[in-house]
């Protein structure tokens, strides 16, 4: 199927952005690219060194809230991806106010800069986390939104956003909310590349609770496919959830991960909880399903990928791990570490 032209890509130089980059790149070789991207603490170049001299891409430094820069961004696209957000969980139960200012202020910046662009489609990225925790079903795109946390709130704000100006201004907007990603330049701060990197390291693994919550995984590959599917054959004003159906424990992945890297498990030590921490999160996928697509990966297959992926680009992760991560990680984690109790003790 022909794919758009010419396409933005906010928050490109993330990690789910800077592999949808990749793959446009890889799978539609046709297609322009324009990156806009803030770069705060979660973007880096170093995602995009290999295609930044590449003819077909523009990366543009800057935020989504900046009406003239987004308008200038946007000129020429068919498409609007919008990746670009304030994602961590951690972060947003110590302040809020960036994830408010970016997931929703900047989403509405984007959609009316999109508007007044007459693009073709606006893709809003978001998660299944604006649904809360599961109990006893797997979330519909019908369900009731229930955000546990300030980033899911923020989350919603924005799909929300998108939807009204579907309704009111017949702008070109479909939503896909994906589970979690997992797979290359994902940043340390989150749970793999944390218990990755901390294990090579030597580190103890600072497990939340009791290691029960449940998260449903997908490689970052597949959700990087099903979003080009929705691009091109969503339906308009459409929600479509993304999952592989990969939930397992927190407690069993960080297993797997010792396993993997031959380390024991007295690694894993149980921390205080993250406060409002959803247990479960799990979705019904069937109507992204019936657009044709599947995954491709299995999640072993795609954790030892990434895995791999972690050892043999150190550099990038110990750049990361030596800067401003730091300090976050001694605040966050060290008197936790100290309270909590190792596995096995
Ligand atoms: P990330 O934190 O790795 O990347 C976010 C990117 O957005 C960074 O490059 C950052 O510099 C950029 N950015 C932040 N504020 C900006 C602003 N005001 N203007 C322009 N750029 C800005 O995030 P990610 O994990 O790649 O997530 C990408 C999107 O996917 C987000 O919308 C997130 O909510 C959604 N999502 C992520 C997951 C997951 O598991 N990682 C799951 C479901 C949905
Ligand atoms: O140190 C940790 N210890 C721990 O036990 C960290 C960082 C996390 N955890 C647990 C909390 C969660 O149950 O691991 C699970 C995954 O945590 P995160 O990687 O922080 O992801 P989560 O909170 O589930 O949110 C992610 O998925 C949905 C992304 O960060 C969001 O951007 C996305 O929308």
């Amino acid at each position: 199927m022909k794919f758009f032209r010419s396409v933005l890509i906010t928050g490109g130089a993330g990690f789910i952005g800077s592999n949808f980059v990749h793959y446009l790149l890889k799978n539609y070789p046709e297609c322009k690219i324009t990156v806009l991207d803030a770069l705060t603490y979660a973007g880096n170049l170093e995602n995009l060194s290999s295609v930044l001299d590449d003819s077909r891409v523009t990366f543009i430094k800057g935020s989504i809230c900046d009406p003239p820069l987004v308008s200038k961004a946007i000129k020429g696209s068919e498409a609007v991806f919008n990746f670009a957000a304030e994602t961590h969980v951690d972060r947003s139960i110590e302040e809020a106010g960036s994830f408010i200012q970016t997931d929703v202020f900047g989403t509405y910046t984007l959609l009316r800069q999109a508007l007044e662009s007459g693009v073709e489609r606006f893709i809003q990225i978001s998660t299944d986390e604006v649904y809360g925790s599961a109990s006893d079903r797997a979330f519909r795109e019908d369900s009731p939104l229930k955000p546990g946390n300030p980033y899911s709130a923020s989350k919603c704000g924005g799909d929300l956003m998108s939807l009204a100006f579907r309704n009111t201004y017949q702008a070109p907007v479909v939503i896909t909310r994906s589970s979690n990603n997992f797979g290359p330049y994902q940043h340390v701060e989150k749970f793999i590349p944390l218990f990755i990197t901390n294990t090579i390291e030597g580190k103890d693994l600072p497990l939340y609770g009791d290691g029960m919550h449940q998260r449903d995984w997908i490689y970052v590959d597949d959700n990087c496919s099903a979003i080009a599917m929705v691009a091109l054959k969503g339906e308009l004003g459409a929600v479509y959830n993304i999952g592989a159906g990969e939930s397992r424990p927190n407690l069993l992945v960080a297993e797997r991960i010792l396993d993997l890297l031959g380390a024991p498990k007295t690694r894993i030590v149980f921390i205080e909880d993250r406060k409002g921490h959803d247990r479960v999160y799990a979705m019904d996928a069937k109507r992204i399903r019936k657009l044709g697509w599947k995954p491709e990966w299995d999640f072993d297959r795609a954790l030892e990928q990434t895995v791999k992926w972690y050892c043999n680009n150190r550099e990038w992760w110990e750049s990361v791990k030596s800067g401003a991560f730091r300090e976050y990680y001694e605040k966050h984690y060290s008197k936790k570490l100290k309270e909590g109790k190792s596995r096995g003790a």
